[in-house]
């Protein structure tokens, strides 16, 4: 019978990723205190980006990141509050941020000398720059597992340990900081949105076991860079905007910040695509920290995520910041997408 409290009762992350930890008996306690990690570094960066203008927080650093390309202020605070937080757990191993050349080595347990047992990728603040027009921006993370946490002695042996196929991902998530601040994540069993109640300071859960609708009516990609794409992507787009007579054509959004891309597309449907181009034969994308994570999601949610040629959770790194081209979106999209792209392989 109703209760009159029904409402009241806000299922926090904490909550929710407690509760998983009860379901597995022999959890040892480990992921939770990683993601609870991840969880404050996301709400402290949140308030930064939140009071950027203010705090003077925009524009540049005057320094460059290992992908050459210029740093934020913005940027490197987000990538030290990560940094300090996931140190901080103690339950972390292996790091690798964008932001960082090498794989990061973490200090082991202050309390039994032991290394952490998962390793973490992370992109602590995607979508750069739309940082000084207060556009929509993000963090991507992917969790693994270590094999060997004592077989981590330098960046090497980190690097080697997180280079691992996204299908071995234990984690991967997302936080958006939006028009509300969002944190999306799956830990393998189906994906699950949380929105920050500014008024509490917690995360509680608003989109319970998020799907991706089967087909969708947009489609999401930097269509400046057309005149260098491959034939198969451009015969999938054409396609989209001149349909067969009856169908109607497809919408086009892009923002330009990933995480506000597949957000959008994860709920609506559709099509993300960040292609190779004759420019950038691997597209623009890292594997680790963007790619994947985001491929793990997507699959999680019922969607697809390839490069054209393979799926993207299949790929094996070979180099911590590899790119790779990127497809992703509703099942029935990406499946004409592959037809397409197997016509001209
Ligand atoms: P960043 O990690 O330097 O922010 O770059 C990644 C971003 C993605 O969020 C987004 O999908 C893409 O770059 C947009 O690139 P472009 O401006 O070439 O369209
Ligand atoms: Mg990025």
């Amino acid at each position: 019978p109703p209760t009159g409290l029904e409402g009241l009762d806000s299922v926090t992350l904490t909550r929710f990723v407690l509760h998983g930890q009860r379901k597995h008996h022999d959890a040892s306690g480990d992921l939770t205190l990683l993601l609870a990690a991840v969880q404050l570094a996301c709400k402290v960066t949140e308030t930064c980006v939140r009071r950027a203008g203010i705090a003077k927080l925009y524009g540049l650093a005057g320094s460059g990141n290992v992908q050459g390309e210029d740093q934020k202020k913005l940027d490197i605070i987000a990538n030290d509050t990560f940094k300090v937080n996931i140190e901080s757990s103690e339950r972390c191993g292996v790091m690798v941020s964008e932001e960082d050349e090498l794989a990061i080595v973490c200090t082991k347990s202050s309390i039994d000398g032991t290394t952490g047992k998962y390793a973490i990728a992370f992109d602590p603040l995607d979508g750069s720059s739309n940082i000084d027009a207060n556009v929509s921006i993000g963090t991507i993370f992917s969790i693994f597992k270590i094999d060997d946490p004592d077989s981590i002695t330098d960046a090497k042996s980190a690097a080697a340990a997180i280079s691992q196929p996204g299908r071995q991902m234990v984690a991967a998530g997302y936080a958006m900081y939006g028009s509300a601040t969002n944190l999306v994540i799956s830990v393998g069993t189906g994906v699950y949105g949380f929105t920050l109640d500014p008024s509490l300071g917690e995360f509680v859960l608003t989109h319970p076991d998020i799907k991706i609708p089967s087909r969708g009516k947009i489609y999401s990609v930097n269509e400046g860079n057309a005149k260098n794409w491959d034939k198969a992507t451009t015969e999938y787009i054409q396609s989209l905007k001149y349909p067969e007579e009856g169908k109607s054509s497809y919408s086009l959004r892009y923002i330009g910040s990933m995480v506000a891309d597949v957000h959008r597309t994860l709920f609506y449907g559709g099509v993300f695509i960040y292609p190779a181009d004759k420019k950038s034969p691997n597209g623009k994308l890292r594997l680790l920290y963007e790619a994947a994570p985001m491929a793990f999601l997507m699959e999680q949610a019922g969607g697809k995520a390839t490069t054209g040629k393979t799926e993207i959770l299949d790929i094996v790194p070979e180099d911590i910041h590899q790119r790779v081209p990127v497809y992703m979106g509703s099942s029935e999209d990406i499946a004409d997408f592959e037809a397409l792209a197997s016509k001209y392989a």
